[in-house]
């Protein structure tokens, strides 16, 4: 048969081998849809064909529906008619997984009537995390497949799970870790003994085994979900579609899918998945030789130091880390240990890469150890001086084409750089802590860092499993500056009326993770404060100063491990301090300011406002690439709610 691309039909006996081939993850574009509806109709009317055999070539089976496509006028065949035109075929379909099954891929695959996969697949419906819920019938062959509760989790969560997992649940019927084809013509050819099992929607939906529980389940999807909408209604379709025929539920899934692909929640979601992808735009690195990356040298194993070697570690990267003295340097052992272990005891490794991680560790109180490290990172105290002469004991002994970083959170890496004899080798990476789990890092990009030691950074990055973003030389970067800039904003509203309770209540009610005195409470007052003085010098004599967060801290109230900052503490709770509101209301007065009132919306509005201005000046001093990276910036580095898509989004400015 003429098949066009991306697919292609070939006939093994009585089998029939479709092949979609779609680089670069097989997504389900129209030439894939029109194609699949060719070889159904096809397959259908040739009874020499037995069972058809639907594989994906690539590094992955069908990985959802093409996103491109979204935003634009709808294509026939639409995917949901495909499918059940796959479903209720008379020769069977049975789908050879691999890879990331995801979405309207495994829409795909749970149309078929079999499916075998290898044991790496990974398999999920992650439609929430665009504003969506699966569109092609997925809330309803899920639950037909396996348990209520976790096609719960799979669909309200948007999780992928592993194949094991998926052959336990019952989602697919054999996995191998060998040759996949043959392993499923094997499979096909056990079948024949079989009857051919009913088609996916033809089974009885599995009911919650405990309905109570369940409507628990459901109730935290939604106390989760906070302003999201996707999670509540992929929780309602499940939910709902207990109680409906296959045909209601596949109607009640296909309208809740095309209200939620037009709501702007779902524009901001798929705007912040392409901007995450799309960070690293550079002419100068197109074509770049890249540095191999195999063993990094980290001088400091405090807080930032041991993140970032289990960072590297999780990552096969072998790390050798340097302290002061031995006792240190253990200390930075042990602190780095612990994380492997946590990721070990959570399962997210097994004993064996485990083992191996630690083999791959090393610990030094001496310099020479980083010999052999392609590229070293300091992360020591935020001196300049300790840095600087941390700087020159790495460059005294490593290769000379090792590259030098600095993880530092505010110095200027410029000036940093020229502290080297050779200038070009040196970056800044800053990770944000905890640097093991924070997908963020911002490439500090000096003046004189030559194009490949650049490109090596973002490859480097790109191997962690970072969204890496470039970020020119400034005060703070691109996120520490944001956030210096909207904490300013929230203490001038301190001081003309506002309360920190009521401007932390705001953030949380917008959608961020924790309000910004929280947040301060929790990292300690002390940091900032040594900052600002530190730059009171510099400060301009004109520049409005807020000095409440000073006279805490003369206080002696640092936060949680005070037990008391701008919230007095007693155990896990957390409480509005009357003595922190006095002394607010007597610095409003002291200044003659009179105090009004502020509404959350009147709160989000200063801080959005603020963050905005500030974006716009990074962008102006070409401190940041484009608007959408800071969008992804300010988003993997305070959590602010994906759905909306950013500040810069919500401004007009980026995406869309
Ligand atoms: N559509 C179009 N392009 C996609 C895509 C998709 N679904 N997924 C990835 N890409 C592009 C991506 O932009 C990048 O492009 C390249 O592929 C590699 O991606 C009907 C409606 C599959 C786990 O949400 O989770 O199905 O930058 O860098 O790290 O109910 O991509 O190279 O030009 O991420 O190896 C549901 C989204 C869709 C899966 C691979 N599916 N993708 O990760 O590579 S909605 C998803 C991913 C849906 C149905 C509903 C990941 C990945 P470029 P990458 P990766
Ligand atoms: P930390 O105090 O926890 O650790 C610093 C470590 O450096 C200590 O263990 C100290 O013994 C070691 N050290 C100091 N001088 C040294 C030297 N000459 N040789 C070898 N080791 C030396 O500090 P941290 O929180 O890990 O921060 C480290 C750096 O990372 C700072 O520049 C900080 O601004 C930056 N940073 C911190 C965070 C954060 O949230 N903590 C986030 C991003 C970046």
């Amino acid at each position: 048969m003429g098949l066009s691309m991306p697919l292609t039909l070939k006939r093994q006996n009585n089998i029939a081998i479709v092949t979609i081939d779609n680089p670069p993850v097989n997504a389900a574009s129209h030439a894939v849809r029109q194609g699949l509806l060719d070889v159904v109709q096809e397959t259908e009317r040739d009874p020499t064909v037995q069972a058809v055999l639907l594989t994906c070539a690539g590094r992955t089976f069908v990985a959802g529906a093409d996103i491109r496509e979204f935003g634009k006028p709808p294509v026939e065949p639409h995917l949901p008619d495909v499918l059940r035109l796959i479903e209720t075929a008379q020769t069977p379909w049975v789908a050879v997984l691999h890879g990331s099954v995801l979405g309207g891929g495994l829409e795909l695959a749970m149309a078929c009537r079999y499916r075998v996969a290898n044991a790496g697949a990974q398999l999920g419906l992650p439609e929430v995390n665009l504003g969506l819920i699966p569109g092609a019938g997925g809330t309803v062959q899920l639950p037909r497949l396996v348990s209520a509760e976790l096609a719960l989790d799979m669909v309200a969560g948007g999780k992928p799970i592993s194949a094991k997992a998926a052959l336990h649940a019952g989602l697919i019927d054999a996995l191998t870790e060998g040759a996949l084809t043959p392993f499923a013509l094997s499979f096909i050819d056990n079948l024949a003994s079989h009857p051919v099992r009913p088609s996916t929607l033809d089974k009885a939906v599995n009911l919650p085994v405990d309905q109570a529980a369940f409507d628990e389940k459901v109730a935290k999807v939604t106390a989760r979900a906070k302003g999201q909408k996707s999670p509540v209604a992929a929780a309602q379709a499940i939910s709902k579609g207990f109680n409906l025929t296959v045909e209601e539920a596949l109607q009640q899934e296909r309208e809740t899918f095309l209200k939620l692909k037009d709501d702007p929640q779902s524009a901001a979601l798929r705007h912040i998945f392409f901007a995450e992808r799309g960070t690293i735009s550079l002419e100068r690195l197109k074509g770049q030789k890249l540095a191999q990356i195999q063993t990094v040298g980290v001088v400091g194993g405090g807080t930032m130091g041991a993140g970032i070697a289990a960072a590297c570690l999780l990552r096969g990267v072998s790390v050798v880390l340097v302290e002061r003295d031995d006792d240190a340097a253990q200390a930075g052992f042990k602190r780095t240990a612990d994380i492997l272990a946590g990721s070990l005891s959570r399962g997210l490794v097994s004993q064996q890469k485990h083992d191996k991680m630690l083999d791959s560790f090393t610990v030094s109180a001496n310099y020479a150890a980083f010999a052999h490290a392609d590229l070293v990172i300091e992360a020591v105290f935020e001196n300049f001086e300790v840095k600087a002469e941390v700087f020159s004991k790495i460059e005294a002994v490593v290769r000379p084409d090792a590259i030098i970083a600095s993880n530092t959170s505010y110095l200027d890496v410029n000036a940093l750089s020229q502290t080297l004899k050779h200038s070009s080798r040196a970056i800044g990476l800053h990770f944000f802590s905890p640097a093991h789990i924070m997908k963020l890092l911002e490439i500090v990009v000096p003046d004189t860092v030559s194009d490949e030691v650049l490109a090596s950074c973002v490859a480097f990055g790109r191997q962690l499993g970072k969204i890496c973003v470039l970020a020119g030389v400034c005060d703070g970067f691109i996120a520490n500056r944001i956030m210096s800039a909207y904490r300013r904003e929230c203490e001038y509203m301190l001081e003309d009326g506002a309360l920190p309770w009521e401007i932390d209540e705001a953030m949380l009610a917008f959608g961020m993770p924790m309000g910004i005195y929280q947040m301060q409470d929790l990292a300690g007052l002390d940091i900032a404060w040594a900052m600002r003085k530190r730059q009171a010098a510099e400060r301009k004599s004109d520049e409005r100063y807020v000095d409440i967060a000073d006279k805490l801290c003369e206080m002696g109230r640092f936060g949680q491990k005070s037990g008391r900052g701008w919230y007095i503490y007693d155990g896990k709770s957390r409480k509005p301090d009357p003595e922190v509101q006095a002394l607010i209301l007597s610095e409003s007065s002291r200044k003659g300011i009179t105090r009004i009132s502020f509404s959350p919306d009147q709160i989000m509005s200063r801080i959005l406002g603020r963050m905005q201005t500030e974006g716009h000046a990074i962008l102006n001093e070409g401190i940041a690439q484009r608007a959408e990276d800071i969008d992804v910036v300010m988003i993997n580095a305070f959590g602010f709610p994906r759905w909306t898509g950013g500040p810069m989004f919500m401004e007009g400015l980026s995406g869309a």
